[in-house]
């Protein structure tokens, strides 16, 4: 039996949880981005790991670890701004663990899945190796070593296929399909927004 929470419906979680994010990114009236809801938003895309087998326990570390922070960060920060001007009163933007580059971290593994999700949705057949790999190759490979790199395309060949995914996100092939397009349109509003929040500042996001 499907939980009323939806706690077995982890495609249902991120389309809802992104649709509010991005009316906020959307609306030039509504007040900034809380840093509380961005990073529970995130959460909300650390299950999907567990839908990926073991080969990427190394990816789920790292990304959960991240989005924990942020979480944690939300408790005396109100907002994404606040945060990232913090960091640069401090001068720390882009040293190793300070927030403000767990948050380009973070965006770059919701630019993954928005990726995924759109090439999954354009794939025939039910590998799930190609539309993966070309996400890959856009959203993160151009900022990993040689090491990671290649750990992911040896994991690439331990996927499950698309039918057992839709498996494990409690979901039927049409349903998964709404999910997933929401999540790509709701996402693009959101991962603009994190931009401009770099850019405005001269920040970079290429690092
Ligand atoms: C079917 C789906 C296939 C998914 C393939 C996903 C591959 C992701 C591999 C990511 C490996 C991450 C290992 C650690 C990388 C860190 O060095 C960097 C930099 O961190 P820092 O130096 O600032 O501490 N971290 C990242 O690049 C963040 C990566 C987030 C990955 C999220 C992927 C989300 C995929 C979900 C798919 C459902």
């Amino acid at each position: 039996m499907a939980a009323p929470d939806g706690d077995d419906k982890p495609l249902q979680k991120i389309s809802d949880a992104f649709k509010v994010l991005a009316s906020v990114a959307q609306d030039s009236q509504s007040p900034d981005m809380e840093l509380a809801s961005f990073s529970r938003a995130c959460t909300h895309v650390c299950p999907l790991f567990g839908c990926l087998g073991i080969a990427f326990k190394f990816a789920e570390k790292d990304f959960v670890a991240k989005v924990k922070d942020l979480a944690e960060a939300s408790n005396s920060i109100k907002t994404l701004q606040s945060m990232i001007e913090q960091d640069v009163q401090n001068n720390c933007v882009r040293t190793a663990g300070s927030h403000t580059r767990n948050l380009l971290r973070v965006k770059r593994g919701l630019d993954m899945v928005r990726l995924l999700f759109e090439y999954m949705l354009v794939t025939e057949g039910s590998s799930l190796r190609d539309p993966a790999s070309k996400a890959y190759e856009k959203a993160l490979a151009p900022y990993h070593g040689w090491a990671i790199r290649k750990a992911v395309s040896a994991g690439l060949y331990t996927l499950p296929t698309k039918e057992q995914l839709l498996v494990k996100f409690n979901e039927d092939e049409a349903a998964a399909r709404v999910l997933m397009q929401n999540y790509v349109t709701a996402c693009t509003p959101v991962l603009q927004y994190v931009d401009n929040l770099f850019t405005s500042r001269d920040l970079g996001t290429d690092w």
